[in-house]
């Protein structure tokens, strides 16, 4: 019975021991197979990161790249703003500029203007009268007014005289040509022309300069010389008109006609060597229809006539009145009406 106690501890003992070696057995199998997927789980951490790596350095590159383009922008950025700012100024500049040089073309259109006005006024006969036929004008004419011989108290007479006087001492002489500036606007621009003018209308005192003229020239000469006999030596200012004459040939003419009570005129033409007269050859106004185409038929050789503007000068107040226009007809209903 020993024995067999001896045995069981025997047994117990083994059985312990197996247990425990059995333990550290299955212990060592489950340390070595977690270490190999640790092994393995690290070794696939590390791909991982080196990939991650790689991606991080490629971003780091790229983003050097963008840093050195958004500083090459920059920089960029800047040259162009200084570039706007200094196109800015230029453009200030040339705007001030533009308008310097509208401002001076537009006081060269007025000077152009100005010359244009002026030298109208030499050529054509509305706009000559006020430097033509005024009170100095009219005074510079008494001197050869009072060597024409004129009778106070008998104007009809006296203005016989002026004419002959007139018909006399001016000998006749055309014209010669303006130039008339203009603009010509192409594409806004003016183009600089000249328009020649046969015509040059003189003052009574340039016509006694020179002692001759052409028809202008006398009838404005004897128009002042009348006036100055009417304010001056008779007394009385009679209506007078200076007859701008248009014949249907479009050639233009210039007398003095003087209408009288009754529907009569007088016309005075030194140039056309016209005078109206009576039997006797005396100046004396005749029936205004009558005598107008009387004075056409004289200048039948330009077809006869086909305007008349009668203006009235005051010359002391330097007001021009268009007292009729018309033709032969129209001017001799006017007359008629007095
Ligand atoms: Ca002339």
């Amino acid at each position: 019975m020993v024995f067999a106690l001896k045995e069981v501890k025997m047994f117990a003992v083994i059985t312990v021991f197996s247990l425990i070696l059995l333990g550290m057995i299955l212990a060592l199998y489950k340390f070595y197979s977690e270490r190999e997927y640790y092994a393995n789980y690290a070794h696939r951490l590390e791909s991982e990161l080196n990939s991650l790596m790689l991606v991080y350095e490629n971003k780091s590159r790229e983003l050097d790249e963008v840093e050195i383009k958004l500083s090459d922008l920059k920089a960029n950025y800047t040259l162009l703003e200084e570039k706007y700012s200094k196109l800015e100024k230029d453009f200030s500049s040339v705007a001030h500029e533009l308008n310097r040089v509208r401002d001076v073309a537009k006081s060269l259109n007025s000077t152009l203007y100005n010359i244009t006005s002026t030298m109208l006024s030499y050529v054509s006969i509305p706009q000559a009268l006020p430097r033509v036929l005024n009170i100095d004008e009219v005074l510079a004419t008494g001197y050869y007014v009072v060597a024409a011989a004129v009778t106070p108290s008998d104007p009809w007479l006296s203005y016989w005289h002026l004419y002959a006087w007139v018909s006399s001492s001016i000998r006749y002489a055309r014209d010669p040509l303006i130039p008339i500036p203009y603009c010509e606007y192409v594409n806004e621009s003016c183009v600089l022309k000249y328009l020649f003018i046969e015509n040059y209308v003189q003052s009574p005192s340039q016509t006694l300069e020179y002692w001759q003229g052409d028809c202008e020239d006398t009838a404005i000469l004897l128009y002042a010389m009348i006036k100055y006999y009417q304010l001056f030596i008779n007394g009385t200012e009679y209506l007078t008109w200076l007859a701008l004459i248009e014949f249907n040939d479009n050639e233009s003419h210039v007398a003095v006609f003087i209408p009288a009570k009754g529907g009569l005129v007088a016309i005075l033409d030194p140039t056309g060597h016209y005078m109206t007269t009576d039997e006797m050859g005396r100046l004396v106004p005749q029936p205004a229809r009558v005598e107008l185409e009387k004075y056409a038929s004289r200048w039948s050789i330009h077809g006869g006539v086909k305007n008349i503007d009668l203006i009235r000068a005051d010359v002391i107040g330097k007001e021009y009145y268009l007292s009729a226009e018309g033709s032969i007809e129209k001017i001799a209903e006017y007359i008629e009406s007095f």
